[in-house]
């Protein structure tokens, strides 16, 4: 099963070399490394030809790298490493390639130097373009992080209590989610509570919940390097009629996105049904400018869902769905979903209710 995934998508690196009249491929990102060959390590480089595959990495790494990949050799470095990369470089007959444009500007200088007289291709938009229709390996690890994610969710509902701080649910969440046998969390927990929920990214703090307070919870957490994202707003005791008309159009507005979702439509579109709710209301300078972004090893990917940028749909994209309104110095409001764009529409993979109440 490992080997076709990754020949899979090393076909479609090989056509964008041969598109481009290129001899090779220099892998440098984490997140492109793993895509391409499945190597989990923090350090190393990915060389990529029409019939052979390359990692060199440090010594921490030459047995992991062993085990994680195919068909691929293994080169150890110790010192001089981009020298190592050039020289493989050689050595496998890469006189022009296409390297990430997000390679530090240091090691890109030194490696030219070293490879002298060679073309390069710097590129950002195929890698994105490429992960952003998801195979079947990464839907089912993506399913398996929102799976944990919201089995620990579950669980944390009955310990909330007013009075609690923000703080402590974080704590208690990130323990459950452990629980559950999640890898690690895929951005840091946000929390925030009555007048701090206004801030659209507010980090948890010793802030005590109060009596009507809303409270916005968003988290994700990683299996098998791929990221969940979900956010529910928690209406903790008794809320204001004012909080309560905010919290329901947000939740519509969600809705209204959710169901616009189908292969061939345009991510504006889907983008405009939910802002559609907050023009009608009049609410419309208090949300945000994007609605969602894709998911996947990296916890923001494409397609970007935001004013702006525009995607055609496709069949086994995965991106989030999360409305929000936001008054600054009172509350602020958010819910999210993860949805798979499918053949004939949309499935939504995140199953958490949108209304909760701690009492
Ligand atoms: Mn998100």
């Amino acid at each position: 099963m490992k080997k076709i995934q990754y020949e899979k998508r090393l076909s479609g690196l090989r056509a964008y070399i041969e598109d481009h009249g290129l001899t090779g491929a220099l892998i440098t990102s984490y997140e492109n490394r793993r895509y391409f060959c499945g190597f989990t390590g923090s350090s190393g480089y990915l060389l990529v030809t029409r019939d052979h595959v390359v990692l060199i990495t440090d010594k921490r790494y030459t047995t992991q790298a062993k085990e994680q990949t195919v068909d691929c050799e293994i080169v150890e470095h110790s010192q001089d490493r981009l020298r190592l990369v050039a020289d493989t470089m050689k050595r496998l007959g890469i006189t022009s390639s296409v390297m990430e444009s997000g390679m530090t500007a240091g090691e890109y200088f030194s490696l030219k130097e070293h490879l002298g007289d060679h073309r390069t291709v710097l590129e950002d938009e195929y890698f994105l373009e490429l992960r952003m229709v998801k195979d079947e390996w990464e839907i089912e690890a993506t399913r398996e992080a929102i799976r944990r994610a919201e089995a620990g969710f579950d669980r944390l509902i009955p310990r909330l209590k007013i009075g609690m701080t923000e703080k402590d649910l974080a704590d208690e969440l990130h323990y459950l989610v452990n629980r559950e046998g999640a890898e690690a969390m895929s951005f840091g927990t946000i929390v925030a509570s009555g007048a701090r929920g206004a801030m659209a990214h507010g980090f948890p703090t010793n802030k005590v919940i109060e009596n009507g307070d809303m409270v916005v919870v968003d988290f994700g957490v990683m299996y098998d390097g791929y990221c969940s994202d979900m956010t529910r707003t928690l209406l903790f005791g008794d809320i204001s009629q004012e909080n309560r008309r905010i919290f329901n159009l947000v939740l519509e507005s969600g809705k209204r996105a959710v169901e616009a979702v189908r292969p061939g439509v345009h991510s504006s579109e889907v983008e405009a049904a939910h802002r559609a709710v907050f023009i009608r209301e009049g609410l419309d300078d208090y949300a945000l400018r994007g609605l969602g972004h894709g998911i996947g090893l990296q916890i923001h990917e494409c397609p970007r869902v935001q004013i702006g940028k525009d995607t055609v749909l496709r069949p086994n994209m995965i991106f989030t769905i999360e409305p929000g309104l936001y008054f600054p110095g009172v509350c602020g409001v958010r819910t999210e979903d993860d949805v798979l764009v499918t053949e004939s529409g949309v499935e939504n993979l995140s199953h958490t209710p949108h209304e909760i109440h701690i009492e």
